[in-house]
Parts: structure tokens; C-alpha cells; sequence
């Protein structure tokens, strides 16, 4: 079975009082503000995360985050990046349940092959968490304000965690298989329009989350160069 995946390249930015009133200026139109409470999940082992995967539940629906396999000019980690690409991340998006417990399983069965997991759960059935011995590791709401700059096509978040982190990002979503440069451009047009200037990626909330509250975890994830 085949299903349909979409790739989310994204350029994070820190606010400042300044940033409302320049996407204002820029012709960013606010399409709403939303509150969003965010569990993800993993092995007390970090299996997941430490491979750079990222399973959460969002408005009582799954999504897994993975790096892609091999897109050009995107490289996580390693690959040489340059230029827009060094301060974007690119991940893919799984949101069809069979598909996250299929991808869950294979990093899961190659560590522990004796354990049962079959997938197959029912939406409601949560279960293959226990069973996957998956258990909640951050549990935080945002504040979300969105934004569409329709000249470039590109969506605009400023979130404000409830843990005190205010962040703000660019982002495309684009098929699997798309246009990832084009989406790195339009992305960084944007970055220049609003201003942004620094050559440092800046944190996502879960850097900032898991330093205050899981220095271990952080650590283990800095170590290996996911974070
Ligand atoms: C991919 C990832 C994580 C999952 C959460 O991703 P993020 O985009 O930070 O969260 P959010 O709430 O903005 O998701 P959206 O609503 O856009 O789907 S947690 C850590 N990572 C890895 C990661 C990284 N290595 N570097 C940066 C800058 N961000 C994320």
C-alpha cells in the first residue's frame, strides 16, 4: 500500500516587538489563532528521537516527522548546506495511522526483534503505544498565529509555547517529490522581506522544552546532532 506524503521545509525565526507590524508592512494577511496542545511520544530508550523521528498527537490525530530519505540540498546532518538550505529543516509528514505504526514498528522491531508488534490498531485502540512500549516525553500548548504571504505562497507561524518560548516560522508544505529548491527560495525571498538576518538556525520549542525539563534527553539528542 502507497500513501501520499507531503514535505514541510521550514525557517524558524525569533520575534521581537517589531515582527507583527513588518509582516503588516510585507502584506501578510493573518488567517487566524489557534491554541494547540502538542504530546509527543517515545521509548524511556529515545529510540525515535534519537533517529530523528518525531511521533506527536495534535487535535487527536497522529503525525510522525522524519527527515526525508535523500533530498537534494537538504541533508540534516553532515551534508554540506549552504545558503538558504543551512537555515531550513525539511521533514516529511506521515499523518495515515497504519503507515506511522508501520514506521514506528520497523525502527522498534530491529531493536527488540521477540517483540509483538503487529500493526493493525483501530484509531481508538491505543494500545500499540503500551505495546510499542511508546509513553509521552513533552506535553506542551501553543499559542498559534498564522499568516499567508500569497505572493510568495508561503504560511507564516508565530507561536508562543506555554513554557515561555516565542517563535516564529516560514514555511511550505509541498508533495513528496516536489520542489524542494523552489520551496527553499520562496522561503528565503520571505526571510529577506521580513528582515531576518543571522546565519544560526534558531531553536524549535522542543530544544527549548526539553532543555528545561529533560537536560538528559537534550543531551543525548545534541550528542548524536539532532537537536
Ligand atoms: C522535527 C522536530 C520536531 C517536531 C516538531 O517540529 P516543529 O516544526 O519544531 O514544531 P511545530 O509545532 O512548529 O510543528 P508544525 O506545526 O510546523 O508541524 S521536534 C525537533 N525536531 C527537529 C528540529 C530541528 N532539529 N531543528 C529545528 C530548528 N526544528 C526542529
Amino acid at each position: 500500500m502507497s500513501f501520499q506524503m507531503s514535505v514541510e521545509v521550514e525557517r524558524k525565526f525569533l520575534c521581537n516587538a517589531d515582527t507583527l507590524k513588518t509582516l503588516e508592512e510585507i502584506g501578510a494577511v493573518c488567517v487566524g489563532q489557534q491554541q494547540i496542545h502538542d504530546q509527543y511520544f517515545d521509548t524511556p530508550q529515545f529510540d525515535l528521537t534519537l533517529r530523528n523521528m518525531w511521533l506527536r498527537k495534535r487535535k487527536g490525530c497522529w503525525e510522525l516527522k522524519c527527515p526525508p530519505a535523500a533530498v537534494s540540498g537538504t541533508e540534516e546532518k553532515g551534508g554540506e548546506q549552504s545558503g538558504a538550505a543551512a537555515m531550513c529543516t525539511c521533514y516529511k509528514e506521515i499523518t495515515s495511522l497504519p503507515e506511522i505504526q508501520l514506521r514506528v514498528t520497523e525502527v522498534i522491531r530491529n531493536l527488540c526483534e521477540n517483540r509483538d508488534t503487529e500493526t493493525g490498531f483501530s484509531y481508538q485502540d491505543e494500545s500499540w503505544l503500551s505495546k510499542m512500549n511508546l509513553v509521552c516525553f513533552a506535553e506542551f500548548t501553543t499559542v498559534r498565529q498564522s499568516f499567508n504571504l500569497e505572493e510568495e505562497g508561503v504560511k507564516i507561524d508565530l507561536d508562543q509555547a506555554d513554557f515561555g518560548y516565542h517563535v516564529g516560522e516560514v514555511e511550505m508544505v509541498i508533495p513528496e517529490g516536489g520542489d524542494v529548491q523552489a520551496a527553499l527560495e520562496r522561503i528565503d525571498r520571505t526571510a529577506g522581506k521580513l528582515g531576518l538576518t543571522g546565519d544560526q538556525r534558531v531553536e524549535g520549542k522542543m530544544s527549548v522544552y526539553l532543555k528545561k525539563n529533560h537536560p538528559e534527553h537534550y543531551t543525548k539528542l545534541l550528542s548524536v546532532h539532532v537537536l
